[in-house]
């Protein structure tokens, strides 16, 4: 028999001996050797996804060393460790992010060009890693880049699914969705781990094993199915190589690959079968971000990724502790919205029945591991499982979860005198809809601490979906605005606007963001104006060349770009912005002297599959684009746009190209929102309502430098309660009456004149969005916005305030907020 590689002693790593060198030379002759040795290419002969991967390697390299020093440091220091467990991470590319933090961009390009390579074109053969669908999974994913930043020793652990979001292209001007492949070149920043492989079970039943006298029996979990957990690391360099922490996803794998009994008789198809079911759970993301799928398979993924990441934390901490007793002094684990919240039940499990301690012990120290965080407050949105298919699927688990709610419930009467209604609201399982476990009391009450992204919406979780879990524990939610990370969405996004900022300010706001206020006393400089305006109007440029090279649609940099980019969703409004888009062309045709602002209204992003409204929306506004970019009688002062396939690269093309972002959704419903800080923080102008972080932003940003309009949170609630309904207020607005009327009568799809007649209709009927209510006062600030566009001067001064005052809004001041309240573990600063 051979040694076992992995249980020899693990060798001291010597950093300064394998220390790769940062030099021109060094680089361009590591990227030949990667090519000739791991790639099999001359330089000669290689293509350009041969360059991309050998730059690719060269550069992982210098990664890890880091890496290794900072598991080393990790393992000596027995300090405390973030576990970050999230369904999604939203990542985007990784070279140029790499590269960027490890300050080798211009020695990389120099190197490169040595061969007549441009940097920049292979960085944009990489394909995205779109392992998420939205705001969630991409906070996530600058969360993992500013931990690895701030000094956070951090592992996110997630799904290495197979196919990520789903690839959108517009036919006949509706939404197609096409698989997305991005492991189709293989996947060179990522480590198979082997070793690091775990036992998933499903089904099956639980009995009861007597244990020693005086001890309760011990149940006994025996799954029906079985199938292994496979990790896949990446790692994730933060600011000037500091930290690196490591995103591990899971692959799901059968146990037999082959069934070879079924083989041999014959049977080659079901010899597989297996196998496939088990590799089906990782195979693909759900791509619906505001409603629960509901399916089987996604109750898998769910779990499997939880037991797998739970009990590869519990084999990490037995490695340097002696039993499991103080696993919430060494770990923290943040659940990102309910999604691992069956990781409470499955802790539980895994410390009682598989490690045989006291279920008291276990309670305490499973809630003082685990903290999650809300997301939403939809209540289409919010996590419950029929108790039938739980039980089927995870039978253990079931009855922890029963005895969990049982307990609490005694204590909520004992403690607090509950009853009936209080009772049925704090419940772990929902008795109404045909009985359902309740994902988010469930999270709720397994966490030391419970958080929203923004204070609005903290507010909002006590007043509503939590208030009576608020009551019975009154300290602990807690509020953590978001935030993102300035080195993808400013540094990396906009390398025009942070040349200017450093020539200016210096480079001190690269290492402390908070710096980059330093900027404001040149918002009254007409000559750093103009160049402000200049990099503004250079990135706008660059954004009109996609549009032209993916639509065919000239536009005009110096026209006002206003854009809203973001899923599609009924309550973020973009019909709101299509209707204005109609009355604005409306008017531009019937009143052809007036003085109109060119402008360029830019929409991207996707619907749900299964989401036929959202879907309708976007037929619209590609119905609406195609009529109103062909209308002489407009003469270009009005161009819409839809861009096809919005994900992180686009984004980071878009963000640093806008006048004006489009913050517009119904009060109270965007959680935080995350794009409005990205386009901030890149000198746009916000047309918002007082929702999620919009409110934090006034505040930052100075009420005299946003646009804000519309009903708030409360007045939302408030029409709600009276029965709103959108008729008596389109019937007293020509406008926006007119414009609906344009809608409803197929002045935009003359091949099928019914076709919004639904979307429209619901306005009249009861308006749930506040689309009508909320139409004038969006109107009028439009036009504010014009007036304001009129003045470059004053427009830029605001600009720039906007830029100078959005540093707060890093993801850095939130890891920050995480570790001190939330996670107690150390950062650098
Ligand atoms: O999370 C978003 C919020 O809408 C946004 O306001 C906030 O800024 C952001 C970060 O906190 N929520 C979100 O993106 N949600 C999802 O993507 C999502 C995905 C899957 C499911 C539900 C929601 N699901 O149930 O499968």
């Amino acid at each position: 028999q051979r040694p076992d590689p992995d249980a020899a002693a693990p060798l001291p790593h010597d950093a300064s001996a394998s220390r790769r060198s940062y030099d021109v030379d060094a680089l361009a002759e590591e990227i030949v050797e990667k090519l000739t040795y791991s790639i099999g290419k001359s330089p000669a002969r290689a293509r350009k996804y041969d360059w991309l991967r050998a730059v690719t390697l060269t550069v992982r390299d210098r990664i890890i060393d880091h890496w290794l020093e900072a598991e080393d440091a990790r393992a000596a220091s027995g300090g405390k460790q973030v576990a970050y467990l999230s369904m999604e991470f939203l990542i985007g590319r990784l070279l140029r992010d790499a590269i960027n933090n490890l300050n080798l961009t211009t020695q990389v390009a120099e190197a490169l060009k040595r061969y007549n390579v441009d940097l920049d074109m292979i960085e944009l053969l990489e394909p995205d890693a779109a392992l998420g669908n939205g705001g969630l999974g991409r906070l996530a994913a600058c969360f993992m880049e500013s931990m690895a930043s701030v000094g956070v020793p951090g592992f996110g652990y997630g799904i290495r699914y197979v196919h990520g979001f789903f690839r959108q292209e517009i036919a006949d001007g509706a939404q197609v969705e096409l698989p997305e492949n991005w492991l189709l070149h293989g996947n060179p920043w990522e480590f198979e781990r082997r070793e690091r492989s775990y036992e998933i079970g499903f089904g099956g039943k639980v009995t009861s094993v007597v244990g020693e006298p005086g001890k309760p029996p011990r149940q006994l979990w025996r799954p029906a199915e079985r199938v292994l957990a496979v990790a896949y690391d990446t790692p994730i360099v933060g600011w000037r190589g500091a930290h690196v922490n490591t995103l591990r996803l899971w692959s799901a794998q059968a146990l037999d690959p082959i069934l070879l009994d079924a083989f041999n008789s014959g049977d080659h198809i079901g010899a597989l079968v297996e196998s496939n079911k088990a590799e089906a759970i990782t195979r693909v993301l759900y791509p619906a971000d505001s409603h629960q799928a509901g399916q089987e398979l996604r109750l898998r993924q769910e779990f499997f990724f939880s037991s797998a990441s739970l009990q590869d934390i519990i084999r990490r901490h037995l490695e340097t502790n002696e039993s499991l007793s103080n696993l919430h002094d060494k770990v923290s684990i943040q659940l990102n919205d309910t999604h691992p919240a069956v990781s409470v039940a499955e802790l539980m499990r895994l410390l009682v029945d598989v490690h045989g301690m006291e279920w008291d012990e276990a309670w305490e120290i499973t809630r003082q591991t685990f903290s999650y965080t809300n997301h939403t407050l939809l209540p289409e949105a919010l996590e419950h499982w029929p108790i039938h298919l739980f039980e089927r699927l995870l039978p253990r688990q079931m009855q922890i979860i029963y005895a969990i709610n049982a307990a609490v419930i005694r204590q909520a009467m004992e403690s607090k005198g509950f009853d009936g209604g209080r009772i049925a609201a704090i419940s772990l399982i929902d008795e109404n809809n045909g009985r359902r476990v309740r994902m988010g009391q469930l999270a709720f009450v397994g966490s030391h601490a419970v958080n929203g992204v923004s204070a609005l919406h903290t507010d909002l979780m006590k007043e509503t979906v939590f208030h009576a879990l608020h009551e019975l524990y009154p300290d602990r939610i807690q509020n953590k605005t978001n935030g993102v990370t300035p080195r993808r969405w400013l540094m990396e996004a906009n390398p025009g606007l942070t040349s200017l900022l450093k020539e200016t300010i210096g480079e001190g706001f690269l290492d402390d963001i908070s710096k980059i206020r330093d900027v404001e006393r040149f918002a009254t400089d007409a000559g750093f104006r103009d160049r402000f305006a200049a990099v503004k109007r250079e990135n706008k440029a660059r954004l009109a060349d996609v549009i032209s090279e993916r639509l065919a649609i000239s536009v005009d940099p110096d026209a006002l770009f206003d854009i809203q980019v973001k899923r599609i969703h009924e309550y973020k409004r973009q019909f709101l912005n299509i209707i204005e888009a109609v009355a604005l062309y409306d008017q531009i045709r019937s009143q052809p002297a007036t003085n109109w602002t060119p402008r360029v209204k830019v929409f991207a992003g996707k619907a749900a599959p299964s989401y036929l409204q959202a879907k309708e929306i976007i037929h619209l506004a590609n119905d609406v684009a195609r009529v109103i970019n062909s209308d002489p009688a407009v003469r270009d002062l009005l161009k819409v746009v839809f861009i096809p396939n919005y994900n992180v690269s686009l984004a980071e093309i878009i963000m640093p190209a806008a006048d004006i972002s489009e913050q517009i959704s119904t009060a109270g419903l965007e959680a935080s929102g995350t794009g409005n800080m990205k386009f901030a923080l890149n000198g746009a102008l916000t047309i918002g309502t007082l929702d999620g972080a919009n409110v934090e932003m006034r505040d930052h940003i100075g009420e005299e430098n946003i646009f804000i309009f519309g009903l708030t949170a409360s007045e939302v609630a408030q029409r709600r309660r009276e029965g709103h309904s959108g008729r008596s207020v389109i019937e007293g607005l020509p406008l926006l009456r007119d414009a609906l009327h344009a809608i409803s009568s197929g002045v935009f799809s003359p091949d099928e004149p019914n076709r919004y007649n639904g979307l429209v209709g619901n306005l009249y009927n009861n308006d749930w969005w506040m689309i009508a209510a909320d139409f004038q006062s969006y109107w009028d600030t439009q036009r504010r916005a014009d007036a304001l566009w009129a003045d470059p001067a004053e427009w830029n001064r605001k600009a720039i305030l906007n830029t100078a005052r959005m540093s707060w809004f890093s993801s850095d001041r939130s890891i920050r907020e995480y570790a001190a309240d939330i996670w107690r573990t150390g950062t650098d600063a």
